[in-house]
């Protein structure tokens, strides 16, 4: 029987990162045949590619302990233990201290402006905008990847329906209407667009296409991942929590499908993935008013605790190539 591939990779990493043989098979699970491990070792062993293997698996060994030094090194400033609350900060306080540091931060005081605040009831949602056709995505029950399988969860509806949905069910994660699926770009939504604000100086409101609805009943959970993009997480209404993890924790790439992580960010499984044990969560709460700045990498688990609505926006003045990302994507190939 083949060996899984999660197994292949990671003997393949302990055996270029010489770990002694001994080690490796006292470390194996149960379940994994000592016999198909040995085998598979002597492949590596007489591999016409040992050498860039082992290139490689340094290259990854030194990029881990980079990352482990810039945590240890932020653990001597007690600001970085939680994300900090700002009021109100001009563009050059928010690129120096959030931007440019690749920082999380919460912006609070500066939707103020919003006519969203006050006009985005669901009442008003429903009588306006109600007809609008949009797209949710739906028993994301069935799976755990829910979020992997966007296009195929994704059902339409009307935003009146979903939202006399949100209005009845008490707590759910089975619907949700997600960035990915259709957003104030759609035509029948536009209306919505003028009682945004623009986050003078941060934001490009010439930039068009880049902001992002969110709409769903409490309960609602999007699971652990990176974006490639830098977002400012605008809440309109109802309150979520954030888990954020400083992506300077390079482990938690080994344990990925495509952009989402294995781990579940709620409930640390420090037996199966003992580098856990060593892993910050920053823990924080949005409600509405609140911008929160997701920094491009950073690892981020959502989890509604109210009916909500948010806005996401990646249209940033001072646009980075964040996108650059032309990395192979495990579990995607
Ligand atoms: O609000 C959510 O459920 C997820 C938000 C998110 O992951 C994002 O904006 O990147």
């Amino acid at each position: 029987m083949p060996l899984p591939r999660d197994v292949r990779t990671w003997l393949t990493e302990a055996w270029f990162r010489d770990v002694p043989v001994e080690q490796i098979l006292a470390a194996l699970p149960a379940n994994v045949p000592v016999t198909a491990v040995k085998a598979f070792l002597r492949t590596l062993e007489a591999s016409p590619h040992a050498e860039e293997f082992g290139d490689l698996v340094s290259r990854i060994a030194r990029l881990e302990w980079q990352g482990r030094i810039r945590l240890q090194a932020g653990r001597l400033d007690p600001t970085r233990r939680t994300v900090p609350r700002v009021q109100r900060l001009t563009p050059r306080q928010f690129i120096e201290r959030a931007y440019a540091p690749n920082r999380p931060i919460v912006l609070t005081g500066m939707m103020n402006d919003w006519k969203a605040l006050r006009r985005w009831t669901w009442a008003f949602l429903s009588k306006t905008v109600g007809d609008a056709p949009v797209e949710v995505m739906e028993h994301r029950e069935t799976t755990d990847f829910y979020d992997l399988n966007v296009n195929r969860l994704s059902e339409p509806t009307t935003l009146r329906e979903f939202i006399s949905w949100i209005q009845r069910v008490k707590t759910s994660n089975a619907r949700y209407m997600v960035a990915r699926n259709n957003g104030l770009d759609a035509e029948a939504l536009k209306p919505l667009r003028g009682d945004l604000g623009f986050f003078g100086g941060i934001l490009d409101r010439r930039r068009e296409g880049l902001s992002y609805l969110w709409v769903g009943p409490a309960g609602t959970v999007t699971p652990l991942h990176h974006d490639t993009a830098n977002n400012l997480f605008c809440q309109v209404r109802g309150r979520k929590r954030f888990i954020l993890i400083d992506p300077a924790n390079a482990e938690l790439l080994r344990d990925v499908l495509s952009y989402y992580s294995l781990i579940d960010a709620e409930n640390f499984d420090v037996q199966r993935f003992p580098y856990l044990a060593q892993v910050e969560r920053l823990t924080v709460t949005v409600g509405p008013g609140d911008a929160l700045f997701l920094p491009a990498g950073w690892w981020h688990h959502v989890r509604a605790l109210s009916p909500s609505l948010s806005v996401s926006m990646t249209n940033f003045t001072r646009l980075i190539d964040t996108h650059d990302a032309s990395f192979p994507l495990p579990g995607r190939r």
